[in-house]
């Protein structure tokens, strides 16, 4: 059966995916996407899973949530569909922060960090992991981490508060921070920073930006989920007294005006759940897309309607504003969502993958500029 949705496609089909896989639907791309892109399935066999990176070799690393697990994907006949899956670890705490660096690969679980060396040669027989640190806070109120290697070497890791909204030590909580691989050197580079659970940094000049997911029980519509660029470090982005670019907290906010803060480049919509976030830079989509954001909303609880569950894509006009639409969506039918998109990762062909903890899916956009090049 072929698994493709076409821009062209008018809706959502109910389609039944590869054989031990639940009944699902697969996303769709909005009519504003040209034609030429297709979503594909590319696993179904990774339950819970949450980030993903990509090893030398082209071994698709991918961990989860709730699940414990790390999974490892391999795509052996080069199809761009994946042929085998193996797990790695588990019984790991919340382990959704994946990063491979010189062979080895990098997961994080509440309090600690660990590292899984030559793990490319060992998929079958995974070697015991190593402590990089285990100095993190081990609280489990937005305890699961969200790891990547900088373009400087340096491990980043995203560190949300353990609360709805309160006050906090920022050298410990509510911030992003990044540490030499072997753990030393811990040092904070944003602060103000509520929970975020995907960062990435601009191609063209390697600066930082990451989503952050804004309070709860303020109301269905505010506030928004933001999009935020951190230009140099120390920055502070208003967590817990500012939220998007001008909510007072209620609570926190009265001393603290938004001006004291970094405005988010976005506001994206109240409780969307904005998770994982990639700049575009590969050579297979459309020259324009080139510095794009593709962003994955993982979708609203604490809202009497949902909303999010779709990917969206941000993109920066002459005059350096930013604007978002919506490029995939259909994981939700009314009320009802079948699937949650979490972490995006680019391919060495330019395609890109997109998580789905609730679904336990993995998928693949591509490009293709002739209907011959279809794969
Ligand atoms: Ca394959
Ligand atoms: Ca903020």
């Amino acid at each position: 059966m072929k698994l493709i949705c076409t821009a062209l496609a008018a809706a959502a089909v109910a389609i039944t995916l590869a054989a031990g896989a639940s009944p699902a639907v697969l996303p769709k791309l909005t009519g504003t996407v040209g034609p030429g892109f297709t979503i594909t399935l590319y696993t179904s066999e990774v339950k819970n899973a949450r980030g993903m990176a990509l090893g030398e070799k082209g071994t698709l690393f991918v961990g989860s949530r709730k699940e414990g697990r790390v999974y490892a994907v391999v795509d052996e006949n080069g199809d761009q569909k994946a042929d085998r899956v193996y797990t790695i670890a588990t019984g790991l705490e919340l382990p959704i922060g994946i990063a491979f660096r010189n062979g080895a690969l990098y997961v994080s679980a509440i309090d600690r960090i660990l590292r899984f060396d030559e793990i490319e040669n060992h998929l079958n027989d995974p070697p015991k992991p190593v402590v990089v640190t285990d100095r993190l806070p081990s609280d489990k109120h937005h305890g699961w981490k969200y790891l990547a290697f900088g373009p400087d070497g340096k491990l980043y890791v995203a560190v949300g508060v353990p609360c709805n909204i309160c006050e906090v030590d920022f050298a410990r909580h509510g911030h992003i921070a990044r540490m030499n691989p072997d753990g030393s050197g811990y040092e904070v580079v944003a602060r103000g920073i509520r929970n975020s659970v995907g960062f990435d940094w601009d191609p063209s000049n390697k600066q930082l930006w990451f989503t952050d997911n804004g309070r709860d029980w303020m109301g269905d519509d505010q506030p928004p989920d933001e999009l935020n660029h951190a230009p140099k470090d120390g920055l502070h982005f208003g967590y817990p007294h500012c939220h998007g670019h001008a909510i007072s907290d209620p609570e926190f906010g009265k001393e603290h005006p938004c001006s004291d803060f970094r405005a988010p480049v976005l506001e994206l919509g109240p409780h969307v759940a904005a998770l994982g976030m990639r700049f575009y830079s590969g050579s297979m989509f459309p020259p324009e897309y080139q510095g794009r954001i593709f962003i994955a909303e993982h979708g609203s609880w604490n809202r009497s309607k949902k909303i999010g569950y779709r990917l969206t894509l941000a993109t920066p006009s002459k005059d350096g504003r930013w604007s978002y639409s919506t490029f995939a969506e259909g994981w939700k039918q009314g009320e009802q969502a079948w699937g949650r998109p979490v972490d995006i990762l680019q391919m060495s062909d330019g395609s890109l993958l997109v998580s789905d903890d609730e679904a336990g899916v993995i998928y693949r956009i591509a490009y293709h500029s002739s209907p011959q090049q279809k794969k």
